[in-house]
């Protein structure tokens, strides 16, 4: 039995959480097409007959603006020497910008191998992907080079078996059915937020938590009050939006969602909140869960 810990990081919005949604055939991590969709490390079980990887999907690293962009980048970023494979999803040049240069210098500190993934392929020309091939190839840091296109699972399974030859002789840390220890609560509420940055453009969303007050499990129903904060009064007027209907519209997704996941009907009640800067409030953090965990 092999079995051991993956690191999946890079820049926001590259396709980490679809990456890895995609190995496990399962969405256990919240995807946008808005940066800064993962706040916290979100640990995905893949298990085979004699083979158990927990693949660790990050938030996308990034310079931080206040204490919820450090808390994220450092919980990333702390995962480079904790695991036994690194996987760094890219989507473009490495000449195109900062982000990717920054995080690679962090990369070359740790010792841990490092598989480079190009994921969204569906979108680059041949010669798009052999040049960035070919630049990051030159760096002589990767032990493999892939391209997936995380969206339609292309790829998916050379990545499995390349993070496959890097896992040590191990125990079955995890039943063999399970796919995520997340508990139900957290889940329910990272889909709520999911669909808040769906709905809502700009900085909206990116000052938005979603707490869960009240979870109950009845036979046939499941029971559950949320509360969403946000920063700003006008940002609650946007969120409720006109007679209510942009919450509503938020809420039947979630709802939707969360009755496919618990295979039960579901009561689902909203409210939303101000909470002036509580990005930048240390208390604020602790209480949504954005401290340090695991
Ligand atoms: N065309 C295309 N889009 C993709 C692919 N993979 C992911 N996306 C899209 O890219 C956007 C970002 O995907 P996420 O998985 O949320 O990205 P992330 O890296 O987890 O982002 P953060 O959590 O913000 O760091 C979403 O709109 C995805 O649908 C891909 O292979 N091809
Ligand atoms: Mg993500």
């Amino acid at each position: 039995m092999r079995s051991g810990f993956i690191g999946i990081v890079g820049r926001p919005n590259v396709g980490k959480s679809t990456l890895m949604n995609a190995i496990l055939g399962e969405k256990i991590a919240i995807t946008t097409d808005k940066p800064q969709t993962t706040r916290n490390t979100i640990r995905g079980i893949y298990t085979t007959d004699d083979l158990q990887m927990i693949f660790i999907d990050t938030p996308g690293i990034h310079k931080p603006r206040n204490k919820l962009g450090k808390y994220m980048t450092d919980a990333a970023t702390g995962t480079f020497k904790e695991v036994d494979a690194i996987l760094f999803i890219v989507d473009d040049a490495l000449s195109k910008g900062p982000g990717d240069k920054y995080i690679l210098e962090l990369l070359k500190e740790a010792e841990t191998p490092k598989i480079l993934v190009i994921n969204k392929i569906d979108r680059m020309g041949p010669d798009e992907f052999v040049g960035i091939y070919k630049e990051y190839e030159e760096l002589g840091l990767f032990e493999e080079i892939l391209g997936t296109a995380a969206i339609d699972g292309t790829g998916i399974q050379k990545v499995i078996d390349a993070a496959a030859r890097f896992m040590p002789e191990g125990p079955m840390y995890f039943p063999e059915d399970m796919v995520t220890e997340d508990p139900l609560r957290f889940i329910v509420s990272e889909i709520i937020r999911e669909k808040i940055l769906l709905y809502l453009q700009d900085e909206v969303p990116h000052g938005v938590a979603v707490e869960i007050e009240q979870y109950v499990e009845e036979e046939d129903l499941t029971r559950i009050s949320a509360v969403i904060y946000c920063e700003r009064k006008s940002h609650k007027g946007m969120i409720i939006g006109k007679n209510g209907r942009k919450l509503k519209g938020i809420g039947k997704s979630a709802r939707e969602e969360i009755e496919a996941l618990t295979g039960t009907k579901v009561f689902l009640q909203t409210w939303v909140k101000v909470k002036e800067n509580w990005r930048d409030s240390d208390i604020a953090l602790s209480n949504f869960g954005y401290t340090d965990q695991q």
